[in-house]
């Protein structure tokens, strides 16, 4: 009695412009070899694997210029996120479950805006739950590093100094009440400003710590349910303890632990609101014989349905 199943489409994205440590590029591979695709096929879906986009040529950025000059590799990063902003669009529109193989997290700028163009044309509410140790909320003018990764949460809640990076697409903006960030621990301080001037629902360690994930899980999944959302996940490695999952280029250490882990890809599954996903910061040059590769389609297959017993039907709460 496993989740209804889905018409998944796997995009290997090669992308690390948004950082300055190399090798994310390997990511969509490591992920591949460690048997994702076979994996949600066992479990009842439809995979198809669109292979890797290629690396687009950069593109000129129409940013004032000190801010350019704060933002490492803009232009392939705005080739980057025009390209999978399109992608993303047009494989929703399809009636697809995108899965985004990253790649660093800034190839989320062109993911979840194509995904919120989808969701407004098609008159859906979009929900981002940000899986990350980072808050990724820094501008050009915040960066304490010059790394885009960085700031991609910031640009997708519409601050402006980065729009430029998609011109000519019908944009949607999330608004605060659209995003939420769980396993955050690691902050810059102007950072912290703008998260908190937006509003953005957090549920950092300190709150994990002290309510576990089950009850604030259950509560944004209840809110989602009475929205009826389009929820879009953005798993980002580095949520997870380093000492579980070392193939990544920002370790923060106090991450998530493998159950904490499990139990909110769980919990998401039997909400049913899953509509894409974003696979990201996934370092294979890092990692140590595979694992963290390995513990991410581990996590990928609780999310999609694989359980130890067979449950219940979960009863949701009617309104
Ligand atoms: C820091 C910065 C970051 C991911 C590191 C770190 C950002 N706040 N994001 N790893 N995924 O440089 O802006
Ligand atoms: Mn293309
Ligand atoms: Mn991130
Ligand atoms: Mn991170």
């Amino acid at each position: 009695n496993g989740p209804a199943p889905r018409r998944t489409t796997l995009l290997g994205i090669p992308m690390d412009a948004g950082t300055h440590v190399p090798g994310a590029r390997m990511g969509p591979d490591a992920l591949r070899i460690a048997g994702l695709a076979g994996l949600l096929r066992e479990l009842g879906h439809e995979v198809e694997d669109a292979g890797d986009l290629s690396a687009p040529s950069p593109q000129p950025v129409a940013l004032a210029a000190a801010d350019a000059a704060r933002c490492l590799n803009l232009e392939e990063v705005a080739g980057w996120t025009r390209d999978i902003h399109d992608h993303a669009h047009r494989l929703a529109a399809a009636g697809r479950l995108p899965i985004f193989l990253g790649g660093d997290h800034a190839l989320s700028m062109g993911s979840v805006s194509g995904i919120a163009r989808h969701c407004r044309e098609a008159g859906r509410e979009l929900a981002v739950l940000w899986i990350d140790a980072h808050a990724d909320f820094n501008t050009p003018a915040t960066t304490p590093s010059r790394n885009m990764h960085g700031m991609s949460l910031a640009f997708l809640a519409g601050e402006p100094s980065l729009q430029p990076l998609l011109p000519d697409r019908p944009l949607a903006p999330l608004t605060p009440g659209a995003v939420s960030i769980i396993g955050l621990r690691s902050i810059d301080t102007e950072e912290r400003r703008n998260v908190q001037a937006r509003g953005v629902r957090c549920i950092d360690m300190r709150a994990i710590d002290e309510e576990g994930v089950a009850a604030p899980m259950r509560a944004m999944i209840e809110d989602w349910q009475r929205r009826g959302v389009h929820l879009h996940v953005s798993l980002d490695v580095d949520m997870l303890d380093p000492s579980l999952a070392p193939g990544v280029g920002t370790t923060v250490p106090g991450g998530a632990t493998y159950r904490e882990a499990h139990l909110i890809m769980e919990m998401l599954c039997d909400s049913g609101l899953l509509g894409s996903l974003d696979i990201v910061e996934l370092n294979p040059f890092l990692d140590e014989r595979g694992r963290s590769a390995r513990l991410l389609v581990e996590l990928v297959a609780s999310l999609f349905g694989r359980t130890v017993l067979d449950r219940p039907p979960v009863r949701m709460r009617a309104f």
